[in-house]
């Protein structure tokens, strides 16, 4: 790896803040539900400063702190790392959800990938075609295993060096980026590479937090997914390799049992995995 070429905390901060903000974003939530919600959030922070009897100076490392998250612009990053698993786990059971097992999105999510067939190549450059392919196919179906034609899975991940296009420099804007069209029967074949563990930057607020309490800053090798069919309700997940590395203790809390792949060597030696989509019907 080129020095120039690494991405920063500042850089794959600001970039995945900057894509953030560029979404719109609005709640319902009613005046007395706010108050509920806030005034849970100050007890709890309440009773953590009187338990650990917090000091002054303490007190304003973490005011710095909060002040850094923001220049970095990693508040997507910290909060998708150490919150949004549990805001997925109640969204999931709260709808009462039945099919696959969803998991969070994460930071690096990007609308609008380009649409591919349902037998297809991910975009990607040389260098990535040199690393290890990995033949990905399914079906997307409703909750009978009746196949969804025309269903879309959008498909992003990083790359064999653990960084993901448009929050990482010089990488293509739609590399290892998809939007796969399914066939008539909701099949699709994708081949694509197999991604690394992914890394938190080390040189940044999120970075720092980890290290204060001895933590390690590491993702299990994995897939994003967001799997979308007509009259059935969109998930958002993602699939992990068994055996991995830190498949046990990814920093992000995001692994489920359900959606652990364990690809094996096709008649031509590539790796090959089935895994198969089921969406609940729309309420
Ligand atoms: C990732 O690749 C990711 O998926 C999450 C949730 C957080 C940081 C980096
Ligand atoms: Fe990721």
């Amino acid at each position: 790896m080129t020095t120039t070429e690494n991405p920063t905390a500042f850089g794959s901060g600001n970039a995945a803040t900057d894509k953030f903000k560029s979404e719109r974003v609005s709640s319902d939530t009613s005046v007395e539900r706010a108050g509920a919600i806030i005034k849970d959030v100050l007890r709890s922070l309440a009773d953590v400063v009187h338990k650990h009897q917090v000091t002054y100076d303490e007190y304003r490392v973490l005011k710095q702190w909060l002040i850094d998250v923001g220049e970095y612009g990693e508040w997507p990053l910290w909060l998708d790392v150490f919150v949004e698993h549990e805001v997925e786990a109640v969204h999931y059971d709260r709808n009462n959800y039945s099919g696959t097992k969803g998991s969070i999105e994460g930071p690096y999510y990007v609308e609008g990938s380009p649409k591919l067939p349902s037998k297809c190549t991910m975009p990607m450059r040389e260098k990535d075609a040199a690393a290890p392919s990995l033949i990905f196919k399914g079906q997307v179906t409703d909750l009978d295993g009746k196949g969804l034609p025309g269903a879309t899975v959008e498909l992003w991940h990083a790359d064999e060096d653990g960084f993901y296009s448009r929050f990482a420099p010089g990488i293509p804007e739609w590399n290892l980026r998809g939007t796969i069209v399914c066939d008539d029967n909701g099949f699709f074949e994708i081949t694509t590479l197999e991604p690394a563990p992914y890394k938190i930057p080390a040189d940044g607020p999120t970075g720092w937090f980890i290290d204060s309490f001895g933590g390690h800053p590491w993702r299990p090798a994995h897939l994003h997914l967001m799997v979308k069919g007509a009259g059935h309700r969109s998930i958002t997940t993602q699939l992990y390799f068994k055996d991995g590395d830190w498949v046990d203790s990814d920093v992000a809390s995001a692994t489920k049992p359900e959606l652990i792949l364990d690809p094996q060597p096709n008649a031509d030696g590539v790796a090959e995995v089935t895994y198969n989509f089921v969406l609940d019907p729309e309420a």
